[in-house]
């Protein structure tokens, strides 16, 4: 029930909001340290990278070369890191194109995604024709040579890419690799680690964007193993490739919050969204919005800098057109960054205890201090002074969650966000734990005699 001042006329304030502030430096909405004019700047307000695919045989040009260093501060070769690139005959590596990516990257103060160590597609033709444990090995040692030729100097690698089937099944796809055993995944990931123990291991993958999809539960489930077996992965890829037929979903935020508390960060690896004008522009918008409101979202990569530049250039999916000039859909991005969003600074360093003053006469005052955090969750504590017969309302922001609570009697509203917390003969002081599926924002009080 909304609370008026008609309707419970003794109603007194609310220390949420005092907690709110004194909480925002370090919990909540990293403040826009005034609008940026770049999509790297902007996205480095919140500790956040704007990046793009990369291709070793545009760098000559001008107007391409003119975009990617204004606009850009990460860089994804779009096919030089592949394994027909990098290793064409077997045992034999061959790293130009890609290095003189990871260079130009460098000397302009990029980082670098590496992609991709073991994917079905794109195998040069040597690997196409193996099986069984020769193909396992084969790939293990791929996997070793790339990544100790370039360890210590990319941010994430795309260890597997597309390895789960499209449709309803929720498993993995057929592949050669697949035929090998079903621990291929976690063989390579280990693999990985070894030969490059400091560089983020992520699993990349398509059509995974939908929390409702089977496939995207289907890697979901993989991570959730991964993690509780000491697999080393460190971050999921989703390559949200949009267009009408496969458009983005309203539950996106949710998919990368719920991969977040997994324990794993997310990025935004491939990002192109066919259409034009204002709706492509919306589309947009909400995508860069889901991942600056989810705390382990690091960043966002789109699939090429023009439209033509696109592997489906007739789309016209990115954020510069084919001249160069930007779409309303950079536009759209560029605020969204700017907006600021859930800070991505690790959550488990700091600790806060607020209190307030001054309860109103004759009401009461809800004070909320924080407790114990973790990864996927965190605790509020509330303690009322001013009268023993409270009434508390917690009102936590979607898609958080209370998952628990203590010393109190507890009913939700019908949206499963507002919680009314009266006394249960334990005391003056209650808690709850809020599954926070991203947000760590702290929940917002209030107080009412009963
Ligand atoms: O298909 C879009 C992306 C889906 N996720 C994985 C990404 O690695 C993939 O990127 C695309 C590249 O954008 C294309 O540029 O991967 C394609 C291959 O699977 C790339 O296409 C290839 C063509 O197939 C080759 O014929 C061509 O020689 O690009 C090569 C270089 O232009």
């Amino acid at each position: 029930m909304p609370l008026t001042a008609k309707s419970v006329p003794r109603i007194a304030l609310v220390s949420s909001l005092l907690a709110a502030v004194a909480g925002a430096a370090v919990l909540m909405a990293a403040p826009a340290s005034g609008a940026a004019s770049t999509l790297g700047a902007a996205a480095a307000q919140s500790g956040r990278y704007f990046g793009t695919a990369v291709a070793a045989n545009k760098l000559s040009d001008q107007t391409y070369v003119g975009i990617l260093n204004r606009e850009f501060n990460m860089v994804t070769p779009e096919n030089e890191m592949k394994i027909d690139a990098t290793e064409p005959n077997q045992g034999q590596f061959s790293y130009g194109n890609a290095d003189r990516i990871v260079a130009h990257a460098k000397a302009q103060g990029m980082r670098v995604r590496g992609h991709t160590l073991a994917w079905y597609s794109q195998q040069p033709g040597w690997m196409q024709n193996m099986s069984g444990s020769t193909l396992r090995s084969a790939m293990l040692n791929h996997v070793t040579q790339v990544a100790t030729h370039y360890k210590g100097q990319l941010y994430s690698w795309d260890v597997v890419n597309e390895a789960f089937a499209d449709g309803n099944s929720g498993g993995r796809r057929d592949s050669n690799l697949q035929r090998t055993g079903n621990d291929w995944i976690e063989a390579a990931f280990r693999a990985a680690r070894a030969a490059d123990p400091n560089t983020k291991l992520c699993y990349n993958d398509y059509n995974t964007d939908d929390w409702g999809q089977a496939k995207t539960q289907g890697v979901y489930r993989m991570v959730q193993d991964f993690k509780s077996r000491g697999v080393p992965i460190d971050c999921v890829g989703f390559q949200s490739h949009f267009n009408s037929n496969s458009p983005v979903p309203s539950n996106y935020q949710t998919t990368l919050s719920s991969f977040a508390a997994l324990g794993v960060d997310v990025q935004i690896t491939e990002l192109d969204i066919e259409g034009s004008g204002s709706s492509q522009a919306s589309n947009y918008q909400r995508v860069v919005q889901a991942c600056m409101a989810v705390a382990r979202c690091n960043g966002i990569t789109v699939w090429g800098i023009r439209d033509s530049d696109s592997w489906r250039s007739s789309g016209t999916p990115l954020l510069f057109d084919g001249s160069g000039n930007k779409k309303a859909a950079y536009t759209s991005v560029l605020n969204a960054l700017n907006a600021g969003g859930t800070n991505p600074t690790d959550p488990t360093t700091t600790t806060t205890t607020t209190t307030t003053q001054n309860p109103q006469p004759g009401g009461c005052t809800a004070t909320y201090s924080e407790g114990q955090k973790w990864n996927d969750r965190f605790n509020g504590n509330v303690t009322v002074s001013g009268t023993d017969n409270w009434v508390v309302t917690v009102t936590v922001s979607s898609p958080q969650k209370v998952i628990s609570t203590w010393n109190t009697s507890a009913t939700w509203d019908s949206s499963g966000n507002v919680m009314t917390a009266r006394p249960n003969g334990s005391g003056n002081s209650f808690g709850f734990t809020i599954q926070h599926n991203g947000n760590w924002n702290w929940p917002s009080l209030t107080c009412s005699t009963g």
